[in-house]
């Protein structure tokens, strides 16, 4: 009877984690799009330059404020492989969140070549479903 009893109770704990979760997560429009405005792919652009971001179909809230179909930006730096769709993003050298609301920024960056790829998260951070994700541009800095 006892034994039971964990039983349900581990069932239902994991239960509501699971609703937890499934709380955080949004839903993008289906015609959303992000991309990036400035600079252009192939494009040559100083050690410091400034990235212009731009979404159609969606809206842009900061971090924290949990509205449909808005999210934040996040810059992907070098991103060989994508990450975690279904977590919270890392915030790293090569993820910037602009949990502000931001829809520009300045970066600094080593000479050569570099690729930058635009993600939209929602208030927790998590990539939407369908995840809203630009092209990658490649670019080169002098
Ligand atoms: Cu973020």
């Amino acid at each position: 009877m006892k034994k039971l009893f964990v039983a349900a109770s581990l069932l239902i704990a994991s239960l509501s984690l699971a609703a937890v979760a499934g709380e955080m997560l949004s839903t993008s429009a289906a015609d959303a799009e992000v991309y990036i405005i400035s600079p252009v792919d192939g494009q040559i652009v100083p050690q410091t330059f400034t990235v212009k971001f731009g979404l159609t179909g969606m809206g842009v809230a900061p971090a924290g404020t949990q509205k449909d179909n808005t999210g934040h930006h996040h810059i992907l730096i070098d991103g060989e492989t994508l990450p975690d769709m279904s977590k919270p993003l890392p915030a790293t050298d090569h993820i910037k969140h602009f949990g502000g609301g931001q829809t520009e920024t300045e970066l600094t960056l080593s000479p050569g070549k570099h690729t930058l790829q635009l993600l939209l998260g929602n208030y927790a951070h998590i990539p939407h479903d369908q995840p809203v994700l630009s092209q990658k541009i490649t670019i080169a800095v002098e």
